[in-house]
Formats: structure tokens, sequence, C-alpha cells
């Protein structure tokens, strides 16, 4: 791309594009100058279209200017910082992803929002064609583009990568964006600039989807691309009736158990609850109580990080609420986690993503036992692969309950995008973080097989047992979130496997007891100094820290000790296992000075 050519406010002689983008943003003062049309040959066009694509890009960026001395990256889950950083940033996730529409043929996400963060902070993302997270090699186009200094920078990275990954720009291509925000007060403003970045690529329309849940926009995605209905009813409809299924199959013995039908569900003051309160209406047999539904500060006091973390009662919930099942949402609803009130005492028992996974991963193996047999064999051709994926922050009794089941575990870095692709190379693939983000992914041909054996028992042996569990399998799989973690599928199911047991909350968390452990995090001079290996538990860089560690860590029996660079946060990440409260603590307290001592200000020297 010959970018002095447009540059200097000179416009190409051609008709403006009708998705011609034009500054809202306060940056902007001039707008396009309209060219009278002159008609042109083919291959002018196509060069002329180009030229017009530029002017476009130039003039849009232009409105979007870096605020100085900002760098961001993509991190683990997209970018994230003070809203007031955000615009230029959100705009040029916009252009992404509609290279990305262009590029794959296909519909796209982006989402805006900052999860569990504070209020003031947001956030953006893309949802890829799948509906899970954009695909990885992207990532370093994302952080390029966001931190290119002027238009011109931008432009030629634009060019350079559109010739890279051979994404046609002639202005002849078409491509959708679904733009989705959580709650956030800055959401509105950044979703016009998400607009502007979107229809700075000509062909590609912005679609607003308004405020909804990061599980919705990617379902939604995933759906429209799959040719299936995608509107937020349907999303309603589809885990309201796959629940009911779920129901319908409750074995008769435990239909009548004393299992509360009450769940109360802290929804963290975002989107969460504002969203459940449609979902709940078109619920029988489940009682949802939503508190905190957008009245109070966003995660202040409340949600699953919140809960996970501080293992503290969180606002508007108290002595009342003693004996329930209650259960905490993050702020844009895609995290999950349980908890019980403790009797007079601000304390929970936190019941965390590797429960929520233990629980699933039981009755879904119980499930296949009925269906194919202890073996897993599900018939001469075809052996049903069950996998879990963990992290290494889950529990260490977690992992060896589910290694005693019988199941394979394996483990990736922290971070969805990681386990979900771990996940999908099995059948059968269970993934959770201890935080409590987690889904089940069902291969197409597992579901293929499982549809096609029901019909076979519908014909040879309707009613067996045989049947119900091959139903509850392909509801579950309809209920349960294939595009990403949610925290609204991760309820309907739990509290369908609760009744289905006829387990109370108190006996689901007997399943195992955790070892005691402890989270801290040290400030450090660069946290990109230090590098992982072995799924983030064991460090390389910097040279030596490794074997301090392991020299500490083996001063506690059953102690296991790991750090890592947090993706979110500027900080290192150190998680400590023990036998006792104490001892974890003691650990975690002795590595944490170890990292300030190896990478940080040397201030506990
Ligand atoms: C993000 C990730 C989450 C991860 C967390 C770790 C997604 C959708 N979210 O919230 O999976 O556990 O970051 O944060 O991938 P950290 O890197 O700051 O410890
Ligand atoms: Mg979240």
């Amino acid at each position: 791309m010959d970018v002095a050519q447009s540059i200097g406010g000179q416009f190409p002689n051609i008709p403006p594009a009708p998705f011609s983008p034009s500054c809202t943003s306060s940056h902007f003062s001039a707008s396009p100058k309209v060219r009278p049309y002159i008609k042109l040959d083919v291959n002018q066009t196509r060069k002329q279209m180009n030229e017009q694509q530029r002017s476009i890009l130039l003039h849009s960026a232009s409105c979007f200017p870096l605020p100085p001395g900002v760098k961001l990256s993509y991190g683990t889950a997209g970018f994230r910082a003070d809203a007031s950083l955000l615009e230029s940033t959100v705009f040029r996730v916009g252009i992404l992803a509609a290279l990305r529409s262009v590029q794959t043929r296909s519909v796209v996400g982006l989402m805006i929002t900052a999860s569990h963060n504070q209020a003031s902070d947001n956030g953006v993302k893309v949802a890829d064609p799948s509906g899970g997270m954009l695909s990885q090699h992207w990532e370093p186009f994302a952080d390029t583009l966001s931190n290119a200094g002027d238009p011109n920078t931008l432009l030629q990275l634009i060019d350079d990568f559109a010739k890279k990954e051979k994404i046609p720009l002639e202005g002849a291509s078409e491509g959708e964006v679904l733009l989705g925000r959580d709650t956030r007060p800055s959401g509105e403003f950044l979703a016009e600039a998400a607009k502007q970045g979107i229809t700075s690529i000509m062909g590609v329309n912005a679609t607003d989807m308004g405020v909804m849940t990061t599980p919705q926009l990617h379902w939604m995605v995933r759906s429209r691309n799959k040719g299936m209905e995608a509107s937020e009813n349907n999303y309603y409809d589809q885990l309201s009736t796959s629940f009911r299924c779920l129901m319908e199959y409750i074995p008769k013995g435990n239909r009548n158990f004393n299992v509360n039908d009450k769940v109360i569900v802290d929804g963290a003051d975002g989107v969460g609850g504002e969203k459940l309160e449609i979902l709940k209406k078109l619920l029988s047999d489940l009682s949802i109580d939503v508190r905190n539904r957008g009245d109070g500060v966003l995660n202040e006091g409340v949600g699953a990080d919140f809960v996970q973390k501080e293992k503290i009662i969180p606002r508007s919930f108290g002595p009342a609420d003693v004996g329930f099942r209650c259960a905490s949402l993050d702020g844009d609803a895609d995290r999950l986690v349980y908890f019980s009130i403790e009797l007079n005492s601000n304390k929970i028992v936190l019941v965390d993503g590797d429960k929520i996974l233990s629980l699933f991963a039981l009755f879904i193996k119980e499930q296949l036992n009925i269906l194919t047999g202890e073996d897993g064999k599900v018939n001469e051709s075809y052996q049903a692969r069950l996998g879990v994926v963990q992290t290494a922050y889950a529990n260490g009794a977690s992992t060896y309950y589910l290694k005693q089941l019988g199941l394979e575990v394996v483990f990736t870095p922290t971070g969805v995008k990681y386990l979900h692709e771990k996940a999908s190379e099995y059948d059968i693939g269970i993934y959770f973080e201890a935080n409590g983000h987690g889904t089940i992914l069902f291969s197409e041909s597992f579901l293929c097989w499982l549809e096609g054996r029901n019909n076979e028992l519908t014909s040879t042996s309707k009613c067996s047992e045989q049947q119900e569990a091959a139903l509850r399998l392909l509801a579950v799989s309809k209920l349960i979130n294939q595009a990403v973690g949610d925290s609204f599928s991760g309820l309907l199911l739990v509290e369908a496997i609760l009744k289905h047991m006829g387990w109370s909350m108190f006996k689901w968390n007997e399943l195992y007891h955790d070892l005691p452990s402890r989270q801290l995090k040290v400030k450090v001079v660069d946290r990109t100094a230090v590098i992982t290996a072995n799924a983030e538990t064991v460090v390389v860089r910097p040279i030596g820290i490794q074997e301090a560690i392991n020299a500490e860590t083996a001063k506690y029996p059953h102690g296991r000790c790991f750090i890592r660079p947090s993706g979110t946060e500027d900080v290192i990440r150190v998680y400590a296992e023990a036998i006792s409260q104490e001892a974890a603590d003691s650990l975690a307290n002795s590595v944490a000075t170890l990292v300030d001592q190896f990478l940080g200000f040397n201030t506990t020297k």
C-alpha cells in the first residue's frame, strides 16, 4: 500500500462508501469530502477501491489517537485497562475483528467487558467464528495494532498483515461483527469506538447486540456460523428446554428426595443478574433468588472473584441465608462458584470450579458407563475419549479425586483459550479453572454417534436405562455452552445433577477435602522476566529461582508451590499448597520473598 499517496487530506476520486465512518468522537473535526463520481475501468476500480479503503482507515484512525505513554497487551483474555485509556484500543480491535470476519467469511464477535475488574476499568476481546477465543496466532497483531503510534503506521501494519494473511481488502469483501458489552457505564462510548473500527473495513457490518453476558455473545457467534437461530431468546429457549429435559430424566427414586429447590445467586451487580431474571421465568422445578442485580457497585464486595479469593459473605447475603445453596457469578457472567454461609460468622464454605468440574465429571462418567459399559467401548469401531483439563491452580485434592475415578487429567497454562483448546481434543472434554471458568465440550463425531444410538434405542429398547442415559447426555450437550464457559448453563447443570443424585450441597462438597492453599501476589520490576514451562509449574527464567523454590517446597510435607506472571495485572502470582493452612501460608510467604529477591525491588531484604 502506498501510504504517501493518501496522506495530506487528499481523497480519491470515488464516491464515498455507504459505510464510510464519520468521527463521533470529540477528537474529530473534518468530515470526508465527497468528490464527483468518475466511471473507471475494472482494473482501475480495483486499485481505486484500495485507495478508498486506505483513505477511510486513515481518516477514522485520525479520530482515535493513542493516549500518550500507554502500551497495552492482548493478555490472557483481551485488553484491559482503565476505561478512559481504551477508546483507541477498542477502535483498533474493531478493525481487527472486521479483518478476521473478512478472512474467515464468517461472523465474528467483539465483547466489551473487564469481567471481575473494578467498575472504572473496561476491556475488549474478540470471539472467533467457532465462538471460542481469538485464534492465538492473531494475538501479536492485536498487540502491534493497538500500539501503532499514528494513522500511517496503523495503515502500514494492516496492509502488511492483510497481505500476509491473504485478507482481500479491495472493497468486494463482506463481513459481520456482533458487538456486545456488559453493564459498565463506559461500555456505550467504547461500543461507538468499536463500531467505527469495524466499519472502517469496507463491506463489514457492525451488529450492535447491546448489553449481554460474555457467554451469550460467544454462543450467538457460534450459532450464527452454524446456521442456527441465534437471538437472545433462542439462547434462553435452548437452556430452559434442555434443563427441562434433564429434569424429566431424574431417576424416579430421587424425584422426591429432599433437595431444596431454591438457589440464591449473587449477580455481582453486573450483567448476569438482569439476564438471569429473564431466564428464571422460563424455568419450573427450580426457584432462583437473584441478588446484586445491578443496583450496587459492580464487583465491589460481590461476585465470583471476590467470593473465591476472600472467602467471605458477599454483600446482600446474611444469616437468613444459612442452609441455602448460594452461587456467585462474575461481572460478565462467565464464571461460577457456589458457596454456603457459615452460622455466626462472616465466612463462607467455598465450592469452587474444581468441585463443579468433579461433579460434572462424575455425572458424565456415570452416564457413559450406563450407555457403553464400564470399559468405555462404545462399539467395535468407536471408543469415546473422556478427558478432564485443569490448571496448576487446581487443588491437588481435586486432581487426586479425578484420577481415582479413572479419568485422564491433563494440565494447561491459565486462561480459557488454553483449556478450551485442550478439551476440544476429546470426545467429551471437561475443563474448569478453580476460579469458576469452564464448560464441557462434545465432539461432533461423538454427538453424531449419540444421536444414532438414541434412535437405535428408541426402536429396540425405548425408555430403557440406556436410552435415558443417551437422552441425558444429549440434553447436557445442548444445555452446556459449547463456545465458552457460561455461568448460566453451569448453574443449571449443577442444579440438575444435584437433583439427579439426590444430593445436598453438603454431600457434594464432601466429594473430597481441599488441601489448604494460599495465593499471594508480588510486585516486581518486570514480570515478563519470568518464563514458565510445563503448564506454568516450572520457572525456566530467571535461572536459579526454580531450584530455590524447590528447596523451599521440600521443607513442607505434601507441599506444592509455583509462580507465574499474571496475564491481567502487573504482578507475579504465587500459589502454595500444604497439609495445614499455617504451612501453606508459610510456604507462600517464603516463595514470595524469593520472588522479591530475584525480581523485585528487594523490599524484603
Ligand atoms: C482471565 C482469564 C481466566 C484466568 C484469569 C487469570 C479468560 C476468559 N479469562 O480472567 O481464564 O483464570 O485471567 O488471571 O480467559 P491472571 O493471569 O491475572 O492470574
Ligand atoms: Mg469473566
